[in-house]
């Protein structure tokens, strides 16, 4: 059954969507929120309380589940769910389109996580922006109470090679200081296509120049270490009232074909 096929099923699916408060919450020193979509849902998103985080979409992007087209690491599900991320950019007269799968609660609780996130992208895409292009997947957002402010601070992104190849890099916009906003490239390894990877990081949430992301990507088979940063900003001060917010995206601003479409599942995150 092909991709196409796959989405139309999803779509379908939603009508059976069971709207229930689902708690995730683990002790510590372990997975702390999880969700592999097999209830055909967004609903883990949201819970405990349907606020702790959740869809939020701009532009032409939205996210579904779809039933049949999953990770699947057992083998015994013969039904597995993953979600669909879907972004048109341009979109009309906007530049940019971006859907981003939200959580809230956990990156305030533990200043120390492990994200990870499994990603199957069906087809090279290019990033069509001649100035500036960029295709979001995983960030790492800070919001502050005085001033009020929202904006990334890690992003986790994806360009072309020379030979039309994908690749991660990871953008540092420093939005406290951004005359020195840093891109991390790596030469290590490409985004897979066609084929379920991971991208994992350890972030730690801070206010000042003590913070830490190390990223990692990886299969069944392999897993390669991209950046291990240590010393750097990673959130608002708390004297600013700061805090972490973190995001699986597909958010660009010129992506090519489009609709640009691609799964994840097995989402996962974990006290060190
Ligand atoms: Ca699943």
């Amino acid at each position: 059954m092909g991709w196409r096929s796959l989405l139309l099923l999803g779509t379908v699916s939603l009508g059976l969507i069971v709207i229930e408060p689902v708690s995730n919450l683990r002790a510590q020193s372990a997975v702390v929120w999880s969700t592999g979509f097999e209830d055909g849902s967004e609903v883990d998103w949201y819970g405990p309380d349907g606020f702790s985080g959740g869809e939020f979409n701009s532009g032409c992007a939205g996210a579904s589940p779809i039933r049949g087209f999953g990770r699947n690491p057992s083998g015994a599900d013969p039904y597995p769910v993953s979600l669909v991320l879907t972004t048109a950019a341009p979109c009309g007269a906007l530049a940019e389109s971006g859907t981003r799968m939200f959580r809230f609660l956990e990156p305030r609780l533990f200043p120390d996580l492990y994200y990870m996130v499994w990603y199957y992208i069906p087809q090279t895409f290019t990033f069509t922006d001649p100035v500036n292009p960029w295709w979001i997947l995983m960030s790492w957002k800070s919001s502050s109470t005085t001033p009020a402010r929202n904006d990334p601070f890690f992003n986790v992104t994806v360009g072309n090679r020379a030979d039309g190849n994908m690749f991660i890099s990871l953008y540092e916009p420093k939005p406290y200081d951004p005359a020195n906003a840093t891109s991390h490239a790596q030469t290590l390894v490409n985004v897979p296509v066609a084929q379920w990877f991971y991208i994992e990081a350890l972030y730690k949430s801070r206010g000042n120049s003590t913070g830490q992301v190390t990223v990692w990507q990886g299969d069944e088979a392999s897993r390669t270490l991209l950046w291990d940063i240590h010393g750097v900003q990673t959130r608002y001060p708390d004297s600013e009232g700061g805090g972490t917010d973190w995001a699986v995206t597909s958010y660009a601003n010129g992506i090519d074909p489009v609709p640009a479409q691609f799964a994840i599942d097995d989402v996962e995150i974990r006290t060190p």
